[in-house]
């Protein structure tokens, strides 16, 4: 008897710098009525699901800034989505900007929770691959300045048992780097869910819009296929105040093949009738990593960071 569980992805459309949290909340709540309503078990959000992308300005004082971020989870302005949650009895994977106290300092982070079907916070990531640049580049009508407001993630990529089965958690640009979905690989993972929020246009080099939408979906179908698991993708996209952000969200089977996709760049939900069993036999097989790797010659992935050409 294969293990079907129904997935849902939840994409967010644009959320202004004057959009309240309560507002983006309420969008939130509904999206996760309407995954239960398609007998969903999951949901997962975007990246910084609770306000707008606010790493595409420049901010010189942490006053500027503070604004976007949460001291805790759930705050009274999150508590209906929790609420609902547990009404509902649905999971959820949540991003959002973290500002805590670790050994008495302020860290903040670019984060993920993930929180069952009971509304308990059973998981939590922090980004740790942070791209753009610290400081401005200046010449762009817009930046990409999280090495400046977050600190790169110190929680690892953990897995986390759920009743759904192993799920790994990881954020955005993490996506990108094959590394992120290998190490939850082989901690078991079976399920990656991830939101990102992706500008249409790249302020470091002059690349063709077309090649956004390709690099994110091969990203994600390849990261499916080569770890024998599902990929749930969650964007936040459209116009937030004139920027604009690539759609795509996804559910990606461990074939590497999508089986949803947003057709919209506003709040759109998708959903599909998971196998959970599907990767078994490519991880038994293809991706049998007990049997086919050979770490003995994978040394530099972990010891050597940049290119080192051998003279
Ligand atoms: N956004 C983008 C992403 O990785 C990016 C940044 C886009 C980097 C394209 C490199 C190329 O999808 C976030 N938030 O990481």
């Amino acid at each position: 008897m294969s293990r079907r569980v129904v997935f849902a992805v939840a994409q967010l459309g644009p959320i202004h710098l004057d959009s309240s949290r309560k507002a983006v909340v309420k969008r939130l709540v509904d999206l996760m009525r309407e995954a239960h309503a398609r007998g969903a078990k999951w949901v997962t959000f975007p990246e910084l699901a609770l306000t707008t992308f606010f790493p595409r300005y420049v901010y010189n004082d942490v006053e500027e800034y503070d604004r976007f971020f949460e001291e805790e989870l759930p705050s009274p302005e999150t508590q209906p989505l929790f609420d609902c949650a547990r009404e509902l009895s649905i999971g959820f994977y949540l991003g959002y900007a973290e500002k805590t106290v670790i050994d008495g300092k302020v860290r903040r982070f670019n984060t993920s929770v993930l929180v069952s079907p009971n509304g308990d916070i059973i998981g939590k990531y922090r980004k740790i691959h942070l791209p753009g640049t610290k400081d401005p580049i200046g010449d762009a009508e817009f930046e990409h300045l999280e090495k400046r407001y977050f600190e790169v993630g110190d929680l690892g990529f953990p897995v986390h048992k759920s009743e759904v089965g192993r799920i790994g958690m990881c954020i955005c640009n993490d996506r990108r780097w094959p590394e992120t979905f290998r190490v939850m690989a082989l901690k078991g993972a079976e399920v990656f869910m991830l939101g990102y929020n992706t500008p249409t246009r790249n302020i470091h080099y002059n690349e063709p819009a077309h090649l956004r939408e390709h690099h994110h979906r091969l990203s994600l179908e390849s990261a499916a296929y080569q770890n024998g698991a599902w990929v749930m993708a969650a964007a936040k996209c459209g116009s937030e105040d004139g920027f604009t952000m690539i759609g795509g969200s996804a559910i990606v089977a461990p074939t590497g093949e999508t089986v949803a996709r947003a057709v919209s760049e506003d709040d759109e939900l998708i959903t599909h009738n998971c196998d959970l069993d599907l990767g078994a036999y490519i991880r038994r097989s293809v991706f049998n990593f007990a049997k086919h790797r050979r770490i003995e010659h994978y040394g530099l992935i972990t010891t050597q960071t940049g290119v080192e050409i051998e003279e």
